[in-house]
């Protein structure tokens, strides 16, 4: 086989290969320096994307690797050089997919970073859920509904009474924290209008659920959880002693050593 051949036989092995890809296009990333903007967007089959901080910000689609973000003029997105990021569905008009946004802290807290860093997931209908995942250390997290005429959830990650992520949806949104290590204090108490799951993981944590029907896993170390609300719930206390307030034959208790009703 002559070299020619060899190459036109590669470039068609390419070809094929990359067809698969295509079909499963990557989310993609935008940086505009000029509006301190980066704005995510779902592939159009992806049904998950992560958003987390770092020496840059990094985005990946489901366990795919996560990459910065660059602007044409190819500088890269930092929690300190963006104000807002963005994160779209593939389109608005394709079929509602249950989509995961992920914001994850454990590489860095991003109101450390910046004070004005907001989030914005506009990932449509269909049961969408948002995970924010926290660091090894004490963290409060405030989560609400969005106010006037958007709807949605609305997150306050450190408690200091600024609204951090702003997830537009129907009521049927779940919003899930996964606390880490440390001491961490979870306050849904005013949320009407979506669900949460609420996993302490280790540390004695508090965990405190909204108005609708939440799920509630206290995890490794002494927790305490509010569950009382008249609505039958999961509730796990996880290893050593847990407590909390409970609704009494109908929320589903197991490993809470000290319960009150
Ligand atoms: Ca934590
Ligand atoms: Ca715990
Ligand atoms: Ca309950
Ligand atoms: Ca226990």
């Amino acid at each position: 086989m002559n070299k020619r051949i060899l190459l036109g036989a590669l470039a068609g092995v390419t070809a094929i290969v990359a067809l698969p890809s295509a079909a499963n296009a990557a989310a993609t990333c935008n940086y505009d320096q000029a509006k301190r903007e980066m704005q995510v967007r779902y592939g159009a089959n992806d049904t998950g994307v992560t958003v987390t901080n770092g020496g840059t910000l990094r985005y990946s689609e489901g366990a795919g690797p996560l990459r910065s973000c660059f602007s044409t003029s190819g500088v890269a997105a930092t929690a300190a050089n963006t104000d807002k990021v963005t994160i779209k569905a593939f389109s608005s008009t394709t079929a509602p997919l249950p989509q995961t946004t992920t914001i994850d802290e454990r590489n860095g807290d991003f109101a450390a970073s910046n004070p004005k860093l907001q989030f914005f997931v506009f990932t449509g209908t269909g049961g969408d859920r948002l995970i924010v995942r926290e660091s090894g250390q004490a963290d409060a997290m405030h989560l609400m509904d969005q106010g006037g005429l958007a709807f949605g959830p609305a997150i306050d990650l450190d408690y200091d009474g600024d609204v951090d992520i702003r997830m537009t949806t129907t009521n049927d949104a779940i919003v899930q924290v996964n606390g880490g290590a440390g001491a961490d204090f979870i306050d849904a108490t005013n949320v009407r209008g979506y669900h949460t799951v609420q996993l302490g993981e280790g540390g004695n944590d508090g965990l405190l659920g909204g108005t609708l029907s939440d799920s509630f896993d206290g995890g490794a170390d002494q927790d305490t959880i509010r569950a009382k609300d008249g609505i039958a719930e999961s509730v796990k206390g996880g290893t050593e002693s847990d407590t909390g307030t409970f609704d009494f034959n109908l929320d589903q208790l197991s490993s809470i050593e000290r319960p009150g009703f």
